[in-house]
């Protein structure tokens, strides 16, 4: 009875000293936030028109007011899915273009003043292939996304190993007879760990799909983990004694709930965990906020105030430590996050809000 009010006395304390803010950018059409990166003067929040396909970067100080609304340009991408930032600060953007009816992984890098430095076309075979999560490396990069074999119905997750001038290293599929792909990609210390989902190999629907490459390319272990619905990984994070994969799953739970998985290193199951907060919560990123704290964000349906943003902490046992949910009306659909400092997070989303469509949410912790 001590410890459990010892318990709430802690979540209470620490709920109350999160402080969040929201900031609305009118763009006057329908966009997407794709991602937000920190800079010297400030941050850089990327997204597409969705009608357009208009690639935008906006600018904002320390502050969060707006600098700029900067144009890329409508022809590179029909879907933006990553932006990368590189050691020698320019932005790496990627995702797909379709050419002839077919998705073809476009890569597009930026100057840090937005100006095209180069853009091209992977040369991969197959119907069409995309990228979702893009690892950089100090001699190129490693793509993760999903691929169709000319005349196949069905698709194989993709992994893609560049060099710094977009020639292909090596290129693997994994796959079974229905749909694979990956979802992200993270450093795995001497590999590369890929999440996504599978459906060949599962008895029911979906299943999270965990892989490990080393770093020529070749498979080491694979996993599938899951119930009778649908579990898809959509994020990991490395923590000191293996890996901690985030997913959406409905298997456990009557709607859609995060699920969270802890392997070790060479991909045994240690334990899994329903993140239920008795209602819809679509889980989008998972990161390590401070040594042990980690951080899942995602959308939750939040009664008259539709879909909220949802901050949730974790210890590494996966344990609530706290959480924060930020009550705004109409929707809210966060897509990217990062820390910034010890004790702050930006993300940014997207609003179904007339005259806002896209928004900048930054959270404070105070202990
Ligand atoms: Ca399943
Ligand atoms: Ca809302």
């Amino acid at each position: 009875m001590f410890k459990i009010f010892l318990f709430i006395t802690a979540l209470m304390f620490l709920a109350a000293t999160a402080s969040a803010r929201v900031i609305y950018i009118d763009l006057g059409n329908s966009e997407e936030a794709i991602s937000i990166t920190q800079e010297d003067y400030g941050y850089v929040l990327f997204g597409q028109h969705r009608n357009t396909n208009e690639i935008f970067a906006i600018t904002f100080d320390k502050n969060l007011d707006l600098l700029k609304i900067n144009s890329i340009g409508e022809r590179f991408l029909d879907r933006l899915n990553v932006v990368e930032k590189t050691p020698d600060n320019r932005f790496f953007l990627s995702g797909n273009k379709l050419l002839l009816d077919q998705a073809k992984i476009a890569i597009l890098e930026l100057n840090s003043y937005f100006v095209v430095l180069n853009y091209f076309i992977l040369p991969v075979s197959g119907a069409d292939q995309w990228v979702e999560s893009a690892l950089l490396t100090d001699d190129g990069y490693v793509l993760a996304g999903g691929h169709r074999s000319i005349g196949g119905n069905w698709y194989d997750a993709l992994l893609i190993k560049c060099d710094n001038s977009g020639k292909i290293i090596w290129s693997k599929k994994f796959g079974g007879s229905s749909d694979e792909w990956f979802s992200k990609i993270i450093d795995g210390g001497d590999g590369y760990l890929c999440v996504g989902s599978t459906e060949s190999y599962t008895k029911g629907m979906a299943d999270f799909l965990v892989t490990f490459f080393s770093r020529t390319g070749k498979l080491i272990w694979w996993k599938t983990a899951g119930g009778e619905k649908w579990d898809r990984a959509i994020s990991a994070t490395m923590v000191n004694d293996g890996f901690l994969i985030l997913g959406l799953s409905n298997s456990f739970t009557d709607y859609n709930s995060p699920l969270l998985l802890k392997t070790d290193k060479s991909g045994k199951i240690i334990w899994q965990k329903v993140l239920d907060l008795k209602t819809e919560f679509f889980p989008k990123g998972l990161i390590e906020f401070q040594e042990n704290l980690y951080c899942v964000y995602g959308n939750i349906w939040n009664g008259e105030n539709r879909f909220d943003v949802i901050f949730i902490f974790l210890d590494q046992n996966g344990d609530l430590v706290f959480k924060k949910v930020i009550e705004e009306k109409n929707d809210q659909n966060i897509n990217s996050s990062i820390i910034i400092s010890k004790n702050e997070i930006i993300g940014t989303g997207s609003s179904d809000n007339i005259s806002k469509d896209v928004f900048l949410i930054f959270l404070e912790l105070k202990e």
